[in-house]
């Protein structure tokens, strides 16, 4: 059976036959107007990307390579006795658009637990950040100093010709995605003062070693919420903050780690990745002013409270989304069969009957359904992961998954640089003075 880098090889040439065909058929043709609005509303629908790996549709959401959430959890291998899709199966599905065997799949787990380690420098880095230095400028700085042994910017040093980036940058991507679990490990230790970092088990799949790194390894549902989690997070179209720099840095041929340390950066801000700790911070923070088991009522006086703050309710509304996010019902649905009882639980479904009447009363959000992040920080906790700092880390391990699968194939199709025009509003005024 084919390895991943080699089905790879088979269907690159392929694919760039297929866009060059695309592209002298439709080239020339138009979307439709470009108006002043999209350069001051960042961008919302504006056709500008070219990425197979998922598309979002607002009212469906997410598919991965034309698959749903469902059709994943029940196509993709899972580990043996598990019901969760393996991460490795998602990985090469968003590659190639094929569901590899379990085979393929355990090859893959093999050769991740292969490369784990982390350069002793980049230990002694995150060693040296205070507890004080949020997780995810931590996550960032150790992503990016991996850059020192980056297979991309030493073949580039050495002339490498541009019709072969893709091998070394699919290399970079295979070391980035297996050493984040060692990060993520090692920055939940330093932080929080779990000791001593276990070591990678090199016979189990990728999650079940990130959850042995965080201290939840004999917890076998904490482990398949793992397989759930990563699966989900990990790619949400290319337009996204995280997933669009990540592929705007690596347009300029910076490495997969100094491209993923950006996306990093920007997974870290509250309206995107963050907001999963957000949500959790608002949750305690309403449970300490209106009480455990509030009502309704006052569930809802909260929500309204947040809104004549002029702040937004973390975990609710979407740039894309006009409807509940696939990505919560598939949270939902394990929650359900794992955690029926759980308290936060009960909460979170008691705002997710409350808090779209209000937005839609507030009459300003475009989408009033809840987003992936609405859901996350109430699995976590449940298992005993409560330190919401920490949870974007997580985000960041899946979001890995996407954003290398894009820098993958924008290298292998050659995707150029990209250089957007910026206008000022002098400009604007003039060109369409009497217009
Ligand atoms: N609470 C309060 N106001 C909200 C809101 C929310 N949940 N969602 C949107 N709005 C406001 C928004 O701030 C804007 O107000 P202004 O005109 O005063 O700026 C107005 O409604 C129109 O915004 P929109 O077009 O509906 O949304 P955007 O496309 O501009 O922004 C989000 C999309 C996700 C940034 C926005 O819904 C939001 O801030 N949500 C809360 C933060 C969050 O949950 N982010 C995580 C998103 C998740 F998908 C992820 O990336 N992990």
């Amino acid at each position: 059976q084919p390895t991943l880098k080699e089905r790879l090889a088979v269907l690159i040439p392929q694919e760039i036959e297929n866009v060059k065909a695309t592209r002298a058929e439709h080239g020339k043709k138009s979307f439709g107007p470009v108006v002043v609005d999209h350069l001051y509303g960042g961008m919302r629908g504006l056709p500008a990307l070219i990425w197979d790996g998922s598309v979002l549709d607002a009212d469906e959401g997410i598919r991965f390579r034309g698959k749903t959430i469902p059709e994943c959890q029940k196509l993709l291998p899972k580990a043996p006795g598990g019901s969760e899709p393996l991460p490795e199966g998602l990985f090469w599905l968003l590659l190639t658009g094929e569901v590899p065997t379990p085979e393929q799949v355990t090859e893959l787990s093999k050769d991740w637990a292969a490369r784990a380690a982390i350069p002793e420098f980049v230990e002694e880095l995150l060693d040296r950040c205070p507890p004080t230095l949020h997780p995810m400028s931590q996550f960032s700085l150790a992503v990016t100093a991996l850059n020192h042994d980056s297979a991309f910017a030493k073949a580039y040093s050495q002339g490498i010709s541009k019709k072969d980036y893709w091998g070394p940058v699919f290399e970079d991507s295979m070391d980035l995605i297996a050493k984040l679990p060692n990060i993520a490990g090692r920055i939940y230790s330093n932080v929080f003062g779990k000791g001593k970092l276990p070591s990678i088990d090199k016979a189990k799949d990728y999650s079940h070693n990130l959850a042995t790194l965080l201290g939840f390894g004999d917890n076998e549902a904490f482990v398949e919420l793992m397989r759930l989690y990563i699966t989900i997070h990990s790619d949400h179209e290319g337009g996204n903050v995280s997933a669009h720099t990540g592929k705007l840095v690596g347009s300029a041929l910076s490495d997969p780690f100094l491209a993923f340390g950006a996306a990093l950066n920007g997974l870290a801000g509250p309206l995107h990745g963050l907001a999963n700790q957000e949500v959790l911070v608002w949750l305690r923070k309403m449970q300490s002013v209106i009480g455990e088991n509030a009502s309704d009522e006052a569930v809802r006086e909260y929500v309204w409270s947040t809104l004549k703050g002029g702040q937004v309710v973390p975990g609710y509304g979407h740039a894309v989304l006009r409807k509940t996010d696939p990505r919560y019902m598939a949270q939902r649905e394990f929650a359900l069969k794992h955690l029926p009882e759980d308290s936060l639980f009960k909460l979170v479904n008691q705002v997710y009957t409350i808090v779209p009447d209000v937005l839609l009363e507030a009459g300003k959000a475009k989408n009033p359904w809840p987003n992936v992040d609405a859901h996350s920080g109430v699995l976590l906790t449940h298992y005993g992961l409560t330190q919401m700092e920490f949870y974007t880390v997580l985000f960041g391990v899946s979001r890995a998954f996407g954003v290398a699968a894009q820098l993958i194939w924008d290298r292998a199709l050659g995707a150029p640089l990209e250089r957007p025009k910026s206008y000022s509003t002098a400009s604007i005024q003039k060109m369409f003075a009497n217009k």
